[in-house]
């Protein structure tokens, strides 16, 4: 009886501790915490060179892990680093989550939300992505609205998204650039989110194999 049992505590484990990571961000409730945000920046165009912002708002790393915009917080050479990336206009733009995956819940609820800087979420198209190579439009955000739900687009619990794309569509200003242009990213987390698996190093693989063996071994003395 020792193994079910092992499993079991393992399980109960896992999800207290998944439970236990559940953190709000600005007003957004993540249960799996810090790791639901996009780790890496992979890639940006603009519709032209002079739409792009400027060098102060142009850093991608501002945009990635939790969010951490302070009203007020604009990007100056005379102020901290920025907290945000703008796209510029018409700007597009590609992050990866990487200790993570974007899944749908299978429910009506938000699975990805946009951390926007503002009062109101500049208009942008959203797209995601399993391979970085072929894409999904799943809506726009703008205004009040600053999530999606993947399952009114008829995704399902195989679906696992490790991309997300955003481009700026504010119809009003796509001929010019500079200064915060576009739509400003403070940071993209995936409300509803699986771990990837951490590979288990080599030394824990030989430590799990001792044990299944000596489970075996006294399993087959026992049954003398
Ligand atoms: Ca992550
Ligand atoms: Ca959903
Ligand atoms: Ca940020």
């Amino acid at each position: 009886m020792k193994t079910p049992f092992l499993a079991l505590a393992l399980a109960a484990s896992a999800l207290l501790s998944s439970q236990a990571n559940a953190t709000v961000y600005a007003g957004v409730n993540f249960p799996a915490g810090s790791i639901s945000f996009a780790d890496e920046f992979v890639s940006r165009s603009y519709p032209t060179a002079a739409q792009a912002p400027d060098q102060y708002n142009n850093h991608p790393e501002a945009s990635l892990g939790v969010p951490n915009y302070v009203s007020g917080g604009g990007c100056t050479a005379k102020t901290q680093p920025c907290t945000f990336m703008s796209l510029g206009n018409g700007g597009s733009a590609i992050w990866r989550f990487t200790d993570n995956v974007l899944v749908p819940d299978g429910t009506s609820n938000y699975d990805l939300a946009v951390f926007e800087v503002g009062p109101s979420v500049e208009p942008m198209y959203v797209a995601v992505s399993k391979d970085g190579v072929n894409w999904s439009n799943v809506g726009a955000l703008g205004g009040s609205t600053s999530a999606v739900d993947l399952d009114s687009y008829g995704f399902t619990a195989a679906d696992h998204f490790s991309y997300v794309r955003l481009t700026d569509a504010n119809p009003n200003h796509l001929t010019t650039g500079g200064g915060s242009s576009g739509a400003d990213i403070d940071a993209i987390g995936a409300i509803s989110t699986l771990p990837v698996a951490a590979v288990p190093e080599p030394a824990t693989v030989a430590l799990m194999l001792a044990g299944l063996v000596g489970i075996g071994f006294s399993a087959r003395r026992k049954a003398r």
